[in-house]
């Protein structure tokens, strides 16, 4: 679809005029002359024209063992200096699955695949084979809240090579997604268990409770960066690679209003995605942009003392 961005196309290029935190020093009397607010502006225009920055360099998950269940210590986004932590990973308060014509809300029950056998069903949650079993589990369900919420290593949802499927994620009562303006940070951080399939992803946004979604950020399974960490679940005979998407909040196009949530959706040719996590961060300003604000600071103090 025309509306789609593809991940992993050729605009290096483009993407490395604006990085700010690469400039030299020779450059700085130019940047003087621009506003702060300008500059932000500016920022964000070319990440839109430079569109998805989807496969940002990522390096590993960590994790602790607690008995038989994971604790996610923290997943460091290489050379970014965002790291996600286990709280980023439970921010979200409500979710809503929609597939075959049926929806499924935060806990309603969902029917679960539970041994190597299955693939009864295009979508549903799963656990990881030493996990804690689910609260449904012997009704054979359990739901997004167990998946989105609970221990992020060890709950999944699991889809099918047929699926076709959307989850809408919302971040709880005025909580909302901090955009960087920085195209070069990922805000939001994606697990995909297998390394092995798509998702495409939309921004939803509320302005004055007015909530529309973005246009949608196409993330091709190439893109996925392993994060060392190996996941196997009851569905499957053996563990498979985890790998993750950084996503940087700009990759969705100038945004009116502010990201309350996000739709994660899949189809039948995206190798049916099994989503392990959805981790967002509000990370600090970066400090290129801080010393910029002090240089702009410290020239207007000059420009008053020769006033
Ligand atoms: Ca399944
Ligand atoms: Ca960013
Ligand atoms: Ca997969
Ligand atoms: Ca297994």
């Amino acid at each position: 679809m025309g509306e789609e961005f593809r991940g992993g196309a050729t605009l290096g290029p483009a993407f490395a005029s604006l990085s700010l935190g690469s400039r030299k020093e020779s450059e700085t009397d130019i940047i003087m002359h621009l506003s702060r607010i300008s500059l932000l502006a500016l920022t964000a225009a070319l990440g839109a024209v430079t569109m998805a920055n989807n496969n940002l360099p990522v390096n590993q998950i960590l994790t602790a063992t607690q008995g038989d269940e994971l604790s996610l210590v923290s997943l460091t986004m290489t050379g970014t200096g965002v790291v996600f932590t286990e709280e980023d990973f439970r921010r979200w308060e409500d979710a809503r699955l929609a597939t075959g014509g049926k929806t499924y809300g935060w806990i309603d029950p969902i029917k679960r695949d539970m041994n190597t056998s299955g693939n009864k069903y295009a979508v549903n949650p799963d656990r990881r084979d030493n996990a804690k079993p689910m609260a449904g589990e012997s009704s054979s369900t359990g739901t997004l809240r167990e998946v989105f919420t609970a221990r992020p290593l060890d709950y999944i949802l699991d889809s099918e090579d047929c699926a076709s499927w959307c989850l809408d994620l919302k971040l709880g009562a005025g909580q909302y997604i901090k955009n960087d303006s920085n195209s070069k940070t990922p805000e939001i951080a994606i697990l995909e268990r297998g390394m092995n399939s798509d998702l495409k992803v939309k921004a939803i946004v509320s302005n004055g409770g007015n909530v529309t979604t973005t246009k949608s950020v196409f993330l091709s399974r190439t893109a996925q960066r392993y994060t060392n960490f190996n996941m196997d679940t009851l569905e499957i005979a053996g563990a498979q690679k985890v790998g993750v998407w950084g996503l940087s909040l700009d990759s969705f196009g100038p945004i009116e209003g502010q990201v309350i949530g996000l739709q994660i959706c899949s189809d039948g040719s995206y190798g049916g995605p099994d989503l392990v996590g959805v981790a967002t961060n509000a990370v600090p300003e970066p400090g290129t942009m801080i010393a910029l604000g002090a240089g702009l600071a410290a020239l207007a103090r000059r420009r008053r003392k020769t006033a």
